[in-house]
């Protein structure tokens, strides 16, 4: 087996034990690291960087950190000392990689083949979006979008919109988003965004914009390329195209973490079943768990403390698996009533895999 790749310097303080490094911009957690606690620590969370992170000295003053609102009756650039007199919110959220599970797509789409770390649940703090944009004269007339700018420093000699992360998501999404500069109780790190970040609960990864400079309510769409051929979910075999649905709002999904595939010393008689369900939008409402690959289902229970409908719930089928090899899934049903499909929605890009096949899990039990 090969050499497992060091930690890039940015994320030196991550526990090498916990994640799999699939390059310096892309770490997953492994699946076998999820504890049963409903937070994800940052040390254990996944990183996905479509550039390169900016230099460490944009959080030295954090509360210098500027970033622009526009599309707003009165624009004008705020800092981060500022937002943090305007008002102040928590949210526990599941941050997900539009492409976590891409790893089950037989067709293996170009990408990171996640399988399910690229996945936690953070708590962020921050100012409600809605606040600052009420603060600032509320939002102009027409503004259909919530366009956020990543505060990376880009590359000369290419077109800005060719590599720059801003991406646009419905003005409504702005009823829960923040402004954050607290993840897990902490100042966000450099390495997931500090010092301020966009966050749209419910959105996938992409749509969270870290080291953001700009939030803008617009009338469309933003030109950037990572918002008009990137995340779109386009015909097997074809090309990304603004005309195809934007990777935006997370369904329902679900799978376990415990025990984990493979997992060695698992003994013939009681085992806890365990893992993690959430809805996206939604809440949970309920999670079943099947030993046999799928033929016959369990309800299994909830555990742990609610963090909202955003956040992700746990779940345990207590099971008594007999010595012999086991296919073991779960399937999550969120309030609205929308059940976590079987099969994968096929795409070139390998996004939104939410198939409780592909997320099975096969134990040997002795
Ligand atoms: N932001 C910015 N500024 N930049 C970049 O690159 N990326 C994305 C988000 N945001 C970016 C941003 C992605 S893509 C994701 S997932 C996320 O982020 C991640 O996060 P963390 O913290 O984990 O790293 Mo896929 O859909």
């Amino acid at each position: 087996t090969a050499t497992p790749k060091p930690l890039p310097a940015y994320v030196a303080w991550k526990d090498p034990a916990s994640v799999i490094v699939h390059s310096s911009t892309t770490i997953e957690t492994k699946r076998a690291a999820f504890g049963s606690g409903v937070i994800t620590p940052a040390e254990q969370l996944y990183i996905r960087n479509n550039l390169p992170a900016p230099d460490a000295s944009i959080v030295a003053d954090r509360d210098a950190w500027e970033v622009a609102i526009e599309g707003v009756k009165a624009p004008r650039k705020l800092t981060l000392r500022e937002l943090k007199t305007m008002g102040v919110e928590t949210t526990a959220m599941v941050l997900q990689c539009s492409g976590n599970g891409r790893g089950y797509f037989p067709s293996k789409p170009s990408g990171t083949p996640w399988q399910v770390g690229a996945a936690g649940c953070v708590m962020w703090t921050g100012v409600p979006v809605r606040v600052v944009a009420e603060a600032l004269g509320g939002v102009v007339p027409g503004a259909a979008f919530l366009t956020g700018t990543g505060g990376e420093k880009l590359p000369e000699g290419l077109d800005p919109l060719s590599i720059i992360v801003e991406r646009s998501v419905p003005a409504a999404a702005m009823a829960d988003a923040l402004l954050a500069w607290e993840m897990n109780g902490v100042p966000i790190s450099l390495a997931h965004g500090g010092p301020l970040r966009l966050i749209v609960p419910g959105y996938t990864g992409v749509n969270n914009i870290k080291y953001i400079k700009r939030l803008a309510f617009t009338a469309k769409e933003t030109d950037a390329k990572i918002m008009s051929h990137g995340y779109r979910i386009s015909p097997p075999g074809g090309k990304g195209e603004p005309s195809q649905p934007s990777v935006q709002e997370m369904t329902v999904k679900s799978w376990i973490n415990s025990p984990a595939p493979d997992a060695a010393g698992v003994r013939a008689g009681l085992v806890q079943v365990q893992g993690v369900a959430f809805g996206g939008l939604n809440g949970i409402k309920r999670v079943e768990v099947s030993l046999d690959g799928g033929k016959t289902w369990s309800d299994a229970r909830l555990t742990g403390p609610d963090l909202g409908r955003y956040a992700w719930r746990q779940f345990v089928l207590p099971a008594r698996l007999p010595a012999g090899s086991h296919t073991l899934a779960s399937r999550a049903t969120d309030t609205a009533g929308n059940v976590q499909p079987e099969q994968r929605m096929e795409n070139a890009g390998g996004y939104n895999n939410t198939s409780w096949a592909d997320h099975a899990v096969k134990v040997t039990v002795a």
